[in-house]
């Protein structure tokens, strides 16, 4: 029988329920591309091998945070507590009325058929989750294996992974036969400098392979400074987030055409505070600070890749 109960991990911390209205005003058009649901679990269990038990986050409140913040879409990534069991998003992206596509998390038994019910709910990429607190590790053939079957829809891989593994996870990426979207920056540690050997390292992969793109996202997640970097209110003019605003910022200004931009929430996984979404979004001009390149960033990018088919 499937359980209808979950009890969130010790510690979690829940979304913010009120977020602030943006003081930045999004561009008609913009999209969160890194967003996920959770459950409800009730209704969609979350995954027996999942490493965390989060708090239910539905479709329904994704769509009135997206509507809230200004957002016209939405792209929903398979978070790993739910597994290989695409329901939940999938759920969200038929009741979005077009406005969310998916990125999934397939095994290799996957069948042909099933790839293309998920490519008609408005799934365009597979996510590639190199976390080990949140992942079992799978062999690196089945993800090229899938890799290869996924090529063919015109659907890309995202990745996750901490900045220190980039170098033994390199000959991997850069021999994907897809676009790979990077979440997070490839998670730099925001206390070494930006022109080190770390950071250096993810640039160059950008540099070196035009097919890697990223998203330059979670400043909450990465940052030491935090959201309270003066001690005041958690506003953008005293600083929050300041230590990971340099390293967004020249991802932004190095590959202006193949960066996105998304909220994260629900959050899974903060261990101290949880963000105000409204804040986030007005973090966005201090990584993208012209109209041309906030336009890049969160419409004509993402819709590159997530609706192909309509010209902007
Ligand atoms: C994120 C980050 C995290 C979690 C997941 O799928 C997930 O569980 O992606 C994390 O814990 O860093 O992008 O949501």
């Amino acid at each position: 029988m499937a359980e209808t109960a979950f009890q969130k991990t010790p510690g979690w911390l829940d979304w913010y329920a009120n977020p602030s209205k943006p003081r930045f005003k999004l561009p008609p058009g913009s999209v969160d591309a890194h967003c996920h649901v959770f459950g409800p679990g009730a209704e969609f269990p979350y995954a027996p091998e999942r490493k965390y038990t989060p708090c239910d986050a539905s479709k329904h409140q994704l769509f009135a945070l997206r509507d809230h913040l200004g957002f016209a879409r939405n792209v929903i990534v398979q978070a790993t507590c739910h597994g290989a069991d695409n329901r939940a998003m999938i759920d969200a992206c038929r009741a979005s009325n077009g406005k969310a596509r998916g990125v999934a998390t397939v095994k290799r038994s996957i069948t042909d058929a099933e790839l293309r019910a998920l490519h008609e709910a408005g799934v365009r990429g597979t996510r590639f989750n190199f976390v080990k607190r949140l992942v079992d590790f799978t062999p690196k053939d089945e993800l090229m294996e899938i890799a290869q079957r996924i090529a063919p829809l015109g659907w890309h891989v995202v990745v996750y992974f901490e900045a220190v593994d980039l170098p033994e996870l390199w000959d991997f990426f850069t021999s994907l036969p897809t676009t790979v979207v990077v979440d997070h920056m490839g998670r730099p540690d925001v206390t070494k400098p930006i022109d080190g050997p770390e950071f250096g390292r993810f640039v160059r992969l950008m540099r070196e392979y035009p097919n890697v793109w990223s998203k330059v996202s979670c400043p909450e997640r990465l940052s030491v400074s935090g959201p309270r970097a003066l001690g005041g209110e958690p506003r953008l003019e005293q600083g929050a987030y300041r230590d990971v605003a340099p390293f967004g910022r020249r991802l932004v200004e190095t590959f202006p055409d193949r960066v996105l931009w998304g909220t994260d929430w629900p959050h899974p996984n903060l261990k101290d505070h949880m963000p105000d979404d409204g804040l986030l979004v007005d973090w966005i001009p201090h990584i993208a600070y012209t109209a041309e390149l906030q336009n890049k960033l969160l419409v004509t990018n993402p819709m590159r890749l997530y609706w192909p088919d309509e010209n902007r």
